[in-house]
């Protein structure tokens, strides 16, 4: 299993790099700088797997500040492909209760685009509540990364950011309650090396944290997930084309109750199994 990470050293240009315990591999140093060239080629694994043996440059892990493991890849997401974000979203809407229920079950998901990749969080990063919404959730999310071939690459922990009232007043409103500034986040490294039967095992936890207090605790589990992986790749990919791979969170199972709603200055602690755990502080945006 291989932990690929993108970090930077005070104002130096980001790199990608190999976590290993506290310390980084700088793959910089070895001319690795995109990662679609790495990916593309369908031997990544190999490819890093010799590198972490040379004897390239290291970097304590606290001298730098990880940034999301993305370069040029967009982010989409899926949604209500667990059971309990489409009773909760039932719930939020009468007006858009039957589309929830029927996308639950239809055969074609319901993917949507999330984020430019210039425009994601990483750990420690801002993420955003609307200043227009009154009922502001994250959605604890496991993230596929894919290549251009739709070849699924790795995983890594996200938050698709939502604001629930928004969604639930209107569903053609979904593109207003999911993207806008800081309404994604992604890190803290790209896991590669895992089988989706392992990665199914990982259990996802989110943590919100109000003036150093749990405000909020959630758990489930990726096997929670109604759809496979390849599925949700195969419809990501039809009729698309993404040079550069792309991101997939893929959906939430995890909702606070109805009466909770994010403030400025929590902090959403979100861990999905040897992703680690991605840490952000709400801003309101
Ligand atoms: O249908 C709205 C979005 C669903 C979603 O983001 C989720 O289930 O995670
Ligand atoms: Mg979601």
């Amino acid at each position: 299993m291989i932990k690929l990470v993108r970090f930077q050293q005070g104002r130096c240009h980001p790199q990608f790099g190999l976590l290993e315990n506290d310390s980084i591999i700088d793959l910089g140093a070895a001319g690795v700088e995109r990662l679609a060239p790495l990916f593309n080629g369908g031997r990544a694994i190999e490819i890093l797997s010799a590198l972490s043996k040379q004897s390239l440059p290291r970097v304590a892990l606290s001298e730098t500040r990880l940034l999301a493991p993305i370069d040029q890849q967009e982010v989409w997401a899926a949604g209500v492909t667990y059971l309990r974000s489409k009773k909760a979203r039932m719930e939020e809407s009468d007006f858009s209760a039957s589309a929830y229920d029927r996308v639950y079950e239809a055969p074609r998901p319901e993917l949507f685009f999330k984020s430019l990749p210039a425009k994601v969080s990483g750990p420690g990063g801002p993420v955003g509540i609307r200043a227009d919404a009154k009922w502001n959730v994250p959605e604890p999310e496991l993230a596929l990364v894919f290549n251009a071939k739709a070849q699924l690459i790795g995983f890594t922990a996200g938050n698709d950011m939502s604001s629930r009232d928004i969604e639930g007043e209107n569903l053609l409103y979904l593109p207003q309650a999911k993207t806008y500034r800081h309404s994604c986040a992604l890190g803290p490294c790209l896991v590669l090396g895992r089988s989706e039967s392992e990665v199914r095992e990982w259990p996802i936890r989110v943590t919100i944290l109000r003036a150093g207090q749990a405000v909020f605790e959630g758990s489930t589990s990726v096997g929670q997930i109604k759809r496979t992986f390849l599925e949700l790749g195969d419809y990501l990919f039809r009729s698309q084309e993404f040079p550069q791979g792309a991101v997939l969170l893929t959906g939430t199972g995890i909702v606070p109750p109805d009466a909770f709603t994010l403030a400025a200055g929590d902090k959403v602690r979100i861990e999905i199994g040897e992703a680690g755990v991605l840490e952000n502080e709400v801003v309101v945006v």
